[in-house]
């Protein structure tokens, strides 16, 4: 697929993902969420991929849906069909990859495209990143994952309240409520971004996306369920090169040499 919305680039293991529609602050058209799972995809099943950064080009992360077709599509497909189609299959794709996916948050994430970003695993902000519910200014609820995502993130009186204000949360509130792993300078953003990606793809990689499967599930598990699961991931997680690899290296006293293997 070739794409017109995004750019994709893949460097020391590191796959870009760039969100580039920079007149709307990227919001979504069903183009660029095609794109958008298509890239993921690509970077999902490429061996030499160990961390996937999802940014936006320009000032804004994403501004969500593209509002310009929105009236237009009103009797062809209802707004359950179109999530559905689109926002779900990506959102679902992004937690199933099992790879850590780094939000590179660089500006305003409103609506969907606030989604988009709390369904990364880590998210980096910089100063001039805002985040807004902004579905209720235009009389919609949440979606894209919000719902399920935000509560468990900051609570369920701090998200109600995101919603029912669609307020612009700035990036200091948004790590002391737990948002955002970091908030770098504008200055430093791509530096903070590349450091934090170079440093992940370096890891034990495979341990990596095994915990992120071991997390994801325990959000439908009870504590029985989530020990034996953790259990048997360990089983494999103990079975790869980058285990005894670590393990050697510890005894060596040296750095160890992960290859996501
Ligand atoms: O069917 C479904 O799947 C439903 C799914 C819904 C999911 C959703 O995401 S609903 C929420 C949709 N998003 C919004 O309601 C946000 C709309 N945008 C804004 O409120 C503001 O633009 C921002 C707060 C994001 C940023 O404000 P500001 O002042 O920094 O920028 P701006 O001047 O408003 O926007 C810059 C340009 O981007 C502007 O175009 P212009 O005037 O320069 O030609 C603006 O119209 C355009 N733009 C911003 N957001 C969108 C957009 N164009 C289309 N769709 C947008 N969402």
């Amino acid at each position: 697929m070739s794409y017109e919305n995004i750019l994709y680039t893949v460097e020391n293991s590191i796959a870009t993902i760039t969100l580039n529609r920079q007149a709307t602050l990227n919001a979504f058209n069903d183009a660029m969420i095609a794109e958008t799972i298509d890239a993921m995809k690509q970077a999902d099943r490429n061996g030499n991929v160990r961390c996937i950064v999802l940014t936006g080009a320009g000032r804004g992360f994403s501004s969500g849906q593209d509002l310009s077709g929105f009236q237009d599509r009103r009797g062809q497909l209802s707004i359950s069909e179109h999530l559905r189609h689109g926002y779900h299959r990506l959102i679902k794709l992004m937690v199933r990859i099992e790879k850590p996916i780094i939000g590179a948050i660089n500006g305003i994430a409103a609506g969907a495209g606030c989604g988009i970003a709390l369904a990364c695993d880590i998210r980096i902000a910089s100063e001039k990143t805002s985040f807004m519910l902004a579905f209720s200014k235009i009389g919609l609820i949440p979606d894209s994952g919000v719902n399920w995502i935000l509560p468990q993130l900051i609570g369920y009186s701090r998200a109600y309240q995101m919603a029912i204000t669609a307020e612009r949360v700035p990036a200091a509130t948004a790590l002391a409520w737990g948002m955002v792993n970091v908030v770098a300078s504008e200055i430093d953003f791509a530096a903070t971004v590349q450091q934090w990606a170079g440093q992940i793809a370096n890891g034990a990689t495979k341990a990596y996306g095994l915990t992120k499967r071991a997390m994801q599930r325990s959000f439908e598990q009870d504590l029985d369920e989530a020990l034996e699961y953790e259990a048997m991931l360990q089983d494999v997680a103990g079975l790869t090169e980058d285990n005894k690899e670590g393990v050697r290296a510890f005894l060596e006293k040296r750095p160890a040499q992960f290859k996501g293997k």
